[in-house]
């Protein structure tokens, strides 16, 4: 029997059928008779709540009473996934459930599709930061996830008739939302406007209008921890709710508008920032949710106290940037500590530098966040002042360092017009890290180089990971048996680095092969999903092969298009017969950012080629491709275990880390991918042999620009010379996929003939040539379940737990509450 270390529960599955019954009752005010599965699922959110309810409360005295710094996550974005199952998992609740909705006679599975996905996030950035919070908890350590709760998130993704990307509004808080709760009495004032005064010889910042930063706190509840901490989201109300007067000259829209502007600033996720509008808009969120997270800090650690002595504040809690968005912090705190609290210039300096950490997570430069110096004085025109006295100092500190004039002025924060906030944040933080080796290393070497010459001890690398406990418990049950019947414990749960412990039984064939019916009985799992919520065919006996991500040209989504159509034009040309093909099914899923023109072209194409390979009787049961729309954290928990070969095929030195390999690779997909981010430390771990690598390094890319591909056109040679790679372009080109039209590609086709900036085409002949060796390999089923098997048993590493370790050790310097 394995030993089993998981919570346990604190109630009978009766008592916790009472529980639901009472919540039903008394706060919804509906009988069992009367209540549907949504009702349901809201009586057993508000019952668990209560479950964690004590230990909530006990680790926040516990954290500004303990002598443990505290971490505070500062991210515009949580991309959390539903949190029943995982709220059930860690308060030890999950069989109580089971039995005790049966026994109310529900069917558990539809009380949690009840449960409405927010989407306060983009991609891999905000789930990183969801990964993040839950093992910060589940390793006791105390924090604070600050972000804001956005009424509308990610868009809702959907296809027209002509395979287009529409996007729509995606209301999230329709419905009850029973896991948020909104705490009105510690809101927070967030000003923006106006102008500087000198009063007494003392700047004095006189702002035109203010919001209000209303909290709604989110238990984060950890795994086997005892420990709760606090996810805080902030949404914006306004203080004028409307003007009486003008609402009675039956004014209606002009009486409501000071209350429609404030709340605008936490209506959506990431606004079109094209316009000045929607610029404004974008600074205006950032600083409303640091602003209100700086005060709270203060609020929370030194309470009650009106002159607290915030030099100890870097001791109590420190901050840590994820990504740009939230680094007009910096000069925030040091406006908070001069302005508000009197300190000097120097100190302020000091206690700020020692409160921040950055986090940086692209090697895009039009990714790094620059804000145009007039937008800052226009909104923030004390913060402005506070930067241009930040470049000051740092000028004099490259100086003194001995810095060329002409290198220090490549590295200024402030260049007159605009402030770089990537420079701001490495210069006012203690440290930056990349998020894989290979992306910490050309942080150094390329996209921060300077700043890494001067002050090279701030540099280090945090590579990324993800939760096991959503990640394989809660999205493969069948594995995670397994897996704790391999070691005999599910100690693993806690300590990922135990799954090595199944290295030896991926030479047991009883083991291998149990772990192949896993495999199988998940892909039949998920054709059914994929038939009940998109109405798909997908044949479970055919190779499962994934591709889903932000579609980002990059990630290059086209390379695998245009490797999947010169199978199809193979097939129809007799090249190669159809009874020679290993049947196969890709799946792709992917968002393109709305304002995204080649990226929308992208997801057109995949979806006209699906319409065209799938209903072409000469291919039929041989290529299948579906793109399920609206890609979410609950597709991914369904079609990642589910997944034989997992497409991670990015130019090399563009993916910052990715964080779906490590999720394939943890649940037993194999890998084909390039030496980028981190799939160079995964493909270290679980061996060379048991990952198809192909294509350029990030050295051979720089040569290649070198060369002039993009500028000069030479793609084209590459077209010219493979005619596979030729036949593909030419049936994108010529209406294949769009009804005989030629012109509904042209852009696309053009990009890949004279610019093709990332690559594709260059690597299109390593691809090919490697998903022969893939296919090959997959006809021999034991020989690929044992590959597979090693991708689990090496993968441990990838845990985020393993991450926040790193980053206690390396950058927190903190560690647990007693
Ligand atoms: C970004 C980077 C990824 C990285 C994540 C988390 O994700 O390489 O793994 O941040 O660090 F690009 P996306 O927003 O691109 O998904």
């Amino acid at each position: 029997m394995a030993e089993i270390t998981a919570p346990q529960s604190p109630v009978t599955a009766e008592q916790f059928a009472d529980e639901i019954r009472e919540q039903l009752k008394y706060t919804q005010g509906v009988t069992v008779e009367q209540a549907k599965p949504a009702d349901v699922y809201v009586a057993t959110a508000t019952a668990v709540r209560r479950h964690l309810m004590d230990s909530w409360m006990k680790t926040q005295t516990d954290m500004v009473n303990g002598n443990t710094k505290a971490v505070g996550y500062l991210s515009a974005e949580f991309l959390m996934g539903k949190q029943l199952e995982n709220a059930l998992l860690n308060a030890g609740l999950t069989d109580q459930f089971d039995k005790a909705v049966k026994a109310l006679g529900f069917d558990a599975q539809e009380v949690i599709d009840a449960e409405y996905e927010p989407g306060l996030g983009n991609g891999g950035l905000g789930r990183l930061a969801a990964c993040f919070i839950d093992s910060l908890a589940s390793l006791g350590v105390p924090a604070f996830g600050y972000g804001i709760q956005y009424k509308y998130g990610i868009f809702k993704q959907e296809f027209d008739e002509n395979g287009k990307q529409v996007e729509t509004p995606d209301y999230w808080l329709a419905n009850e939302e029973p896991w948020g709760h909104i705490d009105y009495n510690r809101d927070q004032k967030v000003s923006f406007g106006g102008e500087v005064v000198e009063e007494n010889g003392k700047k004095v910042w006189k702002p035109a209008w203010s919001v209000r930063a209303v909290p709604v706190d989110y238990m984060v509840p950890g795994y086997a921890s005892g420990r709760v901490n606090t996810l805080r989201l902030w949404t914006a109300k306004s203080y004028d709710e409307f003007d009486l007067l003008t609402f009675n000259k039956s004014e209606y829209l002009d009486a409501v508008k000071p209350q429609v502007e404030a709340e605008n600033i936490s209506k959506i996720l990431y606004p079109e920032d094209s316009t000045p509008q929607g610029k404004a808009l974008r600074l205006e969120q950032q600083y409303f949710f640091v602003s209100a997270s700086i005060h709270d800090a203060i609020r929370v650690f030194y309470p009650g106290q009106d002159k607290p002595d915030l030099t100890t504040f870097p001791n109590k809690i420190n901050f840590q940037l994820n990504d740009t968005h939230p680094v007009i912090g910096i000069p925030e705190l040091m406006r908070v500590l001069m302005d508000e609290y009197d300190y000097d210039w120097d100190t302020a300096w000091d206690i700020t530098r020692h409160t921040f950490n950055y986090t940086c997570h692209t090697l895009l430069p039009e990714a790094l966040e620059v804000w145009p110096s007039k937008l800052i004085g226009e909104l923030l025109p004390r913060h402005l002042e506070i930067i241009e006295k930040i470049q000051d100092q740092f000028a004099a500190e490259l100086k003194a360092k001995g810095i060329a004039d002409g290198t220090a002025k490549d590295m200024a924060i402030y260049t007159g017009d605009a402030v770089r906030m990537a420079y701001l944040a490495t210069y006012g933080g203690s440290h930056v890290n990349g998020v894989a080796e290979l992306h910490s290393q050309l942080l150094k070497d390329v996209t921060l180089k300077n700043f890494s010459d001067a002050y090279p001890d701030k540099f280090t690398n945090v590579t990324n990971g993800v939760t096991p406990r959503r990640f394989i418990k809660l999205a493969n049950p069948r594995l995670s048996d397994l897996i704790t019947e391999g070691l005999g414990t599910d100690k693993w749960l806690s300590d990922l680095e135990l799954l090595k412990g199944l290295i030896p039984l991926a030479d047991d064939d009883e083991f291998v092969k149990k772990f192949a019916a896993v495999k199988q009985a998940n892909k039949v799992d998920f054709s059914n999903f994929a038939k009940r919520k998109y109405g798909f065919d997908i044949d479970p006996n055919t190779m499962i092969n994934t591709m889903v991500k932000r579609l980002h040209e990059y990630k290059r989504q086209a390379l695998k298009i245009l490797s999947v159509i010169a199978d199809y034009a193979d097939i129809k040309s007799g090249k190669v017969s159809a009874d020679d093909v290993m049947p196969r099914t890709i799946v792709f899923g992917a968002k393109a950012a709305p304002g995204y023109y080649l990226a929308k072209q992208t997801i057109q194409l995949i979806n006209n080629v699906a319409r065209v390979v799938n209903n072409d009787p000469d291919v039929k049961g041989k290529l299948n491709v579906y793109f399920p729309w609206n890609y979410n954290i609950e597709l991914a928990q369904n079609l990642i275990p589910a997944t034989d070969l997992d497409e991670q095929i990015s130019q090399a030195g563009k993916e910052a880390s990715g964080t779906g390999n490590m999720k394939f690779a943890l649940n037993g997909a194999l890998t084909v991918g390039t030496l980028d981010g981190a799939n160079v430390e995964i493909r270290e771990r679980v061996g060379a042999e048991n990952f198809f690598l192909f294509g350029m390094t990030e050295p051979e890319v720089s040569a290649l620009y070198a060369k002039g591909y993009d500028t000069k056109g030479l793609s084209r040679e590459y077209y010219e010379k493979d005619p596979q790679l030729k036949a593909a372009i030419d049936m994108v080109a010529d209406g294949t996929f769009s009804d005989g039209d030629k012109d509904t590609y042209k852009d696309l086709v053009n990009d890949w003939l004279t610019k093709d900036y990332f690559m594709t085409l260059a690597d299109f002949r390593a691809y090919m040539d490697i998903q022969a060796q893939i296919e090959e390999t997959y006809r021999d089923p034991m020989k690929w379940s044992r590959m597979a098997v090693l991708n689990v048993a090496n993968s441990g590493y990838f845990s985020s737990d393993r991450s926040i370790e790193d980053y206690l050790e390396r950058i927190w310097h903190t560690g647990p509450l007693a």
